[in-house]
């Protein structure tokens, strides 16, 4: 993509508006605008990460088994009657009625609408253990939004639910979702820490939170610093097999949010050099919730025997969106974003120093095409900007790589490469840069 034919509306200066670092770097890279209070137009740039993140989100639903649908974002207010959440749920649900005067919403959550789907489709334990999920905007009327997409009214979500015959079977479901969850958030270079937590409106007594540390973050938290030890994303994970040894190992160690935290315990459990005091960032929150909507919404099936079983169910959800600010505050110096391989908008940011002089503009191009054909994606800054500007915006925005091409190096037939996360710089020949930058 040439810079001249893209859409990046960066800004110099940092919005007044902005409170956290994620939030000013989003708008000052040109990712979002906001376009009421909570609401946010994802432009170009943004989208691109967006994108990137639910790809790998699906992978890892998929990989667990998870099977994808894609429900509607408005719903009938009836279905929620009948879970008895439609007068709980309260102002944080945004009530919309027809023309017909029916009242319908735009939905926080699924929970109601999966359960209608299940109860009219599946009718035999043969057809369980089920796993639907979607990507999908959900909207909640929060009291505060703040921090731009980090607590939206409006935010993408994954949710998953899952439908078995037994409590046994839901707990299997639940690890191989827990186990997901912490290679999804690895594989985007954070380090996620699963966390018992409170069901809230979901409802349950089985739930854990998964939280980023960051500064920044809403949530105090305390945890064994062995909870960030193992790099699940490197860990081949067979979901056919018992899951429990794996959560159990997580699980045993000291995690826990404010609203949870045990002074005595924690002191008790963590030795004082293991001790992790920081704040957080909850990316997913999962639940077992056992038959909270099945039985009120009768959700059955005919068990082997022919009687009938009220499923158990658990859902599971991440913020996909609220994963691109979560990176940033994980990831970010002075003078930017500093994007993690696996979701970068692009993979380089190729600096042409010297637009209109024909060696570097050939050079360039010549760069450009080959890059291109090797599978990378590269933005080319073809604009007629001074340096500065294009090293500045360059920064900004955090392409993990730059290659940057002046009228010096053609003539001595060297390219610059910066590394954007160590500012390590080395020059190389076309040939040694193109190896560096495609393997
Ligand atoms: N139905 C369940 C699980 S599918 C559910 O709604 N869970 S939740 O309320 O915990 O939301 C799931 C995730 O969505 C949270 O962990 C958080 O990462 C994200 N999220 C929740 N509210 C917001 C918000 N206002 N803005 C951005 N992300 C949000």
């Amino acid at each position: 993509m040439k810079l001249s034919q893209f859409f990046l509306p960066v800004l110099r200066e940092d919005p007044a508006e902005a409170q956290i670092v994620s939030h000013r770097l989003m708008l000052r890279a040109g990712m979002i605008r906001q376009m009421s209070a909570g609401i946010y137009a994802w432009l170009p740039l943004g989208l691109r990460v967006l994108r990137r993140i639910e790809t790998i989100v699906r992978e890892e639903q998929n990989r667990a088994g998870a099977i994808e649908l894609l429900m509607p974002t408005i719903q009938s207010a009836d279905l929620w009657r009948e879970s008895g959440r439609y007068e709980d749920y309260g102002k944080e649900m945004l009530r919309i009625t027809d023309r017909h005067e029916r009242d319908m919403l735009y939905g926080p959550t699924n929970e109601e609408m999966i359960t209608d789907i299940f109860r009219n489709t599946v009718r035999s334990y043969r057809d369980l253990p089920v796993n639907l999920y979607h990507i999908q905007w959900k909207f909640r009327d929060e009291i505060r939004p703040r921090f731009g997409i980090m607590r939206g009214r409006e935010f993408l979500m994954k949710d998953a639910y899952s439908f078995d015959i037994d409590a046994a079977g839901a707990r299997r479901s639940y690890n191989a979702m827990f186990i997901a969850y912490l290679r999804t958030f690895a594989r985007m270079g954070l380090k996620a820490i699963p966390m018992a937590a409170d069901t809230g409106p979901i409802g349950g007594d089985l739930s854990h939170e998964f939280i980023i540390l960051a500064d920044t973050g809403e949530s105090e938290v305390f945890c064994h610093a062995d909870t960030l030890a193992r790099d699940w994303a490197a860990e081949n994970i067979d979901y056919a097999s018992d899951l429990q040894p794996l959560v159990d190992g997580m699980t045993a160690l000291y995690a826990a949010t404010d609203e949870k935290h045990d002074t005595a315990r924690y002191e008790k459990e963590v030795p004082a050099d293991k001790r992790c005091h920081a704040r957080g960032i909850e990316v997913g929150h999962i639940f077992y919730f056992g038959t909270k909507y099945s039985a009120a919404m009768n959700a059955r099936v005919t068990g082997p025997d022919g009687a009938l079983i009220t499923v158990e169910m658990g859902s599971y959800g991440i913020g996909v969106s609220r994963l691109v600010a979560g990176i940033i505050e994980a990831s970010h110096d002075g003078n930017g974003i500093i994007w993690p391989e696996a979701v970068a908008p692009f993979d380089i940011g190729l600096i042409n120093l010297k637009a209109g002089d024909g060696a570097v503009d050939a050079a360039c191009t010549d760069l450009y095409a080959k890059l291109c054909a090797a599978g990378k994606d590269v933005l080319y800054d073809d604009s007629d900007e001074r340096a500065g500007g294009k090293f500045a915006t360059m920064d900004l925005i955090g392409l993990p790589w730059q290659a940057i091409v002046g009228p010096k190096g053609v003539k001595n037939g060297v390219v610059e490469i910066k590394n954007r996360a160590t500012g390590e710089r080395q020059e190389l020949g076309t040939e040694a840069a193109l190896a560096l930058l495609t393997v």
